[in-house]
């Protein structure tokens, strides 16, 4: 059995990953794919259990190295029971962020630095790496008024301010030159109509190498 091919999303808070993963899904299933629609952290009930952890309120704040190693450890229960599995059935993973969220926002961001995220990507996961990224490339002014205008209570990352955010764009540019072939930059500080188009394009162009079968995992 062929195992199945891992999509992830990537960008800024607002960057309109949300309504880029159901246009993802319904590209995929045009194509007489069904895929596993996934996030992180999350995903399982506990890596979800772990989520709330991350996102609620920490009082002293979370240190950065908890935050990294609760992010795995979330992403450790969502391989082992979902997205191995998944692939090892043939069926094909969209997630919602993965490893290369923690090397932007723990790496850049929290400033850990990409070594010890390294360090954690390959016990986790040994080999496996997604086989296409679509970073939705938001400028980080717009991206946080987008999210702002969405008018819900900001989450821990959200609050965060002093660069932060500048950071982890840092940190998503560097990881986009760094992984030409594996990440695809959408523009999406763009309306949403075209962002959408871009991204199909970028998905299009993927997914018409893997099943013509002229590109081997
Ligand atoms: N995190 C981490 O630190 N390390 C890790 O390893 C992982 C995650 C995996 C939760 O992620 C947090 O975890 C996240 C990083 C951290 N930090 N935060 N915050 P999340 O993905 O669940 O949360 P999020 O990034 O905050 O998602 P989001 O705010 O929902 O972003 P989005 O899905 O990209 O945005 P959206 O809801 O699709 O769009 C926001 C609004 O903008 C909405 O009203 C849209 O209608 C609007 N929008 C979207 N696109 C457009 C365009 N093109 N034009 C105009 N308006 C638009």
């Amino acid at each position: 059995m062929t195992r199945g091919r891992f999509i992830t999303l990537e960008g800024l808070e607002g960057a309109g990953k949300s309504t880029a993963l159901a246009r993802v899904r319904e590209y995929l299933q045009r194509q007489g794919i069904d895929p596993v629609m996934t996030r992180e952290p999350g995903g399982t009930p506990l890596g979800e259990r772990i989520r709330a952890l991350l996102l609620g309120q920490s009082e002293p704040p979370m240190a950065p190295a908890t935050e990294a190693l609760l992010m795995f450890a979330a992403r450790s229960e969502h391989l082992d029971k979902r997205i191995r599995p998944a692939l090892e059935r043939g069926q094909w993973v969209v997630c919602d962020r993965f490893t290369d969220a923690s090397y932007a926002y723990q790496g850049w961001g929290r400033g850990l630095g990409a070594e010890r995220i390294a360090a954690l990507e390959d016990w986790t996961q040994g080999a496996l790496r997604p086989d296409l990224t679509l970073w939705l490339d938001v400028p980080v002014e717009t991206g946080l008024a987008r999210a702002a205008g969405r008018g819900e209570a900001p989450d821990r990352f959200e609050q965060e301010r002093d660069g932060f955010f500048e950071r982890v764009h840092e940190g998503y540019a560097a990881l986009a030159e760094r992984f030409p072939e594996r990440i695809r930059r959408v523009d999406a500080g763009q309306p949403l109509e075209a962002v959408l188009t871009a991204l199909e394009e970028a998905l299009a162009s993927a997914v018409t190498r893997w099943l013509s079968g002229t590109e081997a995992h």
